[in-house]
């Protein structure tokens, strides 16, 4: 565990204090995956709060999925998920992806409907005044694994009704005759804030990639304006590079 104050007199609710500390010596690598937390006596005294406060703090931690709790033998730090290999040369959805790897896909609903564009949206998609969006959120997981937090937007014209999308947005789009073919994809690097965080079960200001993916139609199209973060413990995106003429 680091040295830095874990308790300041103006930082909110001491519990939320004391799992951002807690947080905070995980993604600095003070404790390991695997490791076990200390016991809820030793924090008490260790940090100066009730046993209930640091019960709290953690029973957080757990309910993000940064620690597990074994019956009998303590609290520990969540094993490492297992490292992706994306490509950056081929266009494919997260569920092929997925099932390329023989790993499981699930997708938890964090928004679905029809919206007034931004005037991002309104631009990027090449949208006339009083055109409308289907937006569609999701948290992306393979089992119990959170992966990616996708926000996809398609004109209406594209997508009219969101909610069919049930699984698979290419397969959709491919069976209206609507799959991409071509797309621009930029990767950003920064830190999660705590919501985005609390999704993908990390610690707060853990390393996200913030990726845009726009997707264009053999017509030249735009077809979908994606912004999803992804894990940066989770993911490796490899290109090949040739030498150019
Ligand atoms: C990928 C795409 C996303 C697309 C989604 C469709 C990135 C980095 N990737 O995850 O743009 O919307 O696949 O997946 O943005 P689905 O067909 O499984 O719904």
């Amino acid at each position: 565990f680091g040295s830095e104050p874990v308790i300041v007199p103006t930082g909110g609710p001491l519990y939320l204090q004391l799992k951002r500390w807690i947080e905070g010596a995980i993604t600095r690598g003070d404790i390991k995956p695997g490791d076990a937390l200390p016991s809820e006596r030793d924090l008490a005294m260790r940090v100066d709060v009730s046993r209930v406060t640091v019960r709290k703090a953690v029973q957080q931690l757990v309910k993000d999925g940064i620690v597990i709790q074994r019956h009998g033998s303590g609290t520990f730090v969540a094993p490492r998920t297992p490292r992706v290999e994306q490509s950056l040369s081929q266009l494919t959805s997260f569920t092929e992806d997925m099932a390329r790897r023989g790993m499981s896909v699930r997708s938890q609903w964090l928004d679905r409907g029809v919206y007034v564009p931004s005037p991002e949206e309104t631009i990027v998609l090449g949208l006339s005044s009083g055109d409308r969006v289907s937006r569609i959120a999701r948290l992306r997981l393979t089992g119990e694994t959170p992966l990616a937090i996708e926000r996809a937007t398609l004109s209406t014209a594209v997508l009219p009704d969101p909610s069919v999308i049930t699984t698979s947005l290419y397969a959709h789009l491919e069976k209206s005759g609507n799959r991409p073919v071509r797309a621009i994809q930029r990767i950003r690097a920064a830190n999660l804030d705590e919501a985005e965080a609390h999704l993908l079960a990390v610690p707060a200001g853990s390393a996200g990639l913030y990726i845009e993916r726009i997707s264009y139609l053999a017509t030249g199209k735009v077809v979908e304006f994606t912004r999803s973060v992804y894990r940066g413990d989770a993911y490796d995106f490899v290109a090949e590079l040739r030498i150019g003429d």
